[in-house]
């Protein structure tokens, strides 16, 4: 059976257990806490060398790294990833723009605000990150405006993978409710069957977030 390697509240991780469920895939869920260091193990790293979650294992021991090459893998031949050239590449450029223009402003804060002390010197970062995430919703809200999702015509892996750490983009203290096209987009993408969200966070992260967000 496929196995995941993962962190539950990681929106990486996330992004594989949602489009697993909605493709009623059987899988075996391995859970590797990333924030205690778990990912730089001799046996981790014989998995993925780069030391993060999450992976994906095959039944013949291939393994996968990177969420949204996990995605793309899982979901061929399924209507998750459009068959037609411009809907694929259009579904790529939105998890191009997930990777380098989103995730690593959007879920890096959500990382300091619930997962470093309170007086981490990271914190200082929490600004600048907020504001290039400001600048991706913004980017989000102004597709939105005259498409129903990212990926092509149809709900699939660009929306999946957006919708990870958008959905808890307010832990980073991103706050949504300026962008009722996005917010709109993140009721649909919870309504589609088969739904799960990202897990709560565990109470000493959440009560970070609650201090810091
Ligand atoms: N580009 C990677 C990013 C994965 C990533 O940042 N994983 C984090 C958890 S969300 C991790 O494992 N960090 C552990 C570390 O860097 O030590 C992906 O999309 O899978």
């Amino acid at each position: 059976m496929t196995t995941v390697y993962g962190f539950s509240v990681s929106g990486n991780c996330h992004k594989v257990r949602l489009l697993l469920e909605q493709l009623e895939q059987p899988y075996r869920w391995v859970e590797v806490d990333s924030a205690a260091g778990e990912t730089h193990t001799p046996e981790f790293l014989a998995r993925n060398p780069n030391a993060k979650v999450p992976v994906l294992e095959l039944d013949d021991g291939r393994t996968l790294p990177e969420s949204n090459a996990i995605l793309c893998w899982l979901a061929e031949g399924t209507p998750f990833l459009p068959d037609d050239r411009w809907a694929r590449a259009q579904a790529l450029r939105w998890m191009f723009f997930e990777q380098y223009s989103h995730e690593p402003y959007v879920a890096v804060a959500r990382f300091i605000c619930g997962w470093t002390p309170a007086d981490s010197p990271r914190r200082a970062d929490l600004p600048r990150l907020r504001e290039r995430g400001h600048q991706a919703l913004a980017v989000m809200e102004r597709h939105l405006a005259s498409n129903r999702w990212f990926t092509g015509a149809e709900y699939g892996v660009a929306d999946i993978a957006l919708f990870a750490y958008t959905s808890v983009a307010h832990h980073g203290g991103i706050a949504v409710d300026g962008y009722p096209a996005l917010r709109d987009w993140l009721a649909r993408v919870a309504a589609t069957p088969r739904f799960v969200p990202v897990p709560e966070a565990d109470p000493a992260a959440a009560a970070l977030i609650a201090q810091s967000a």
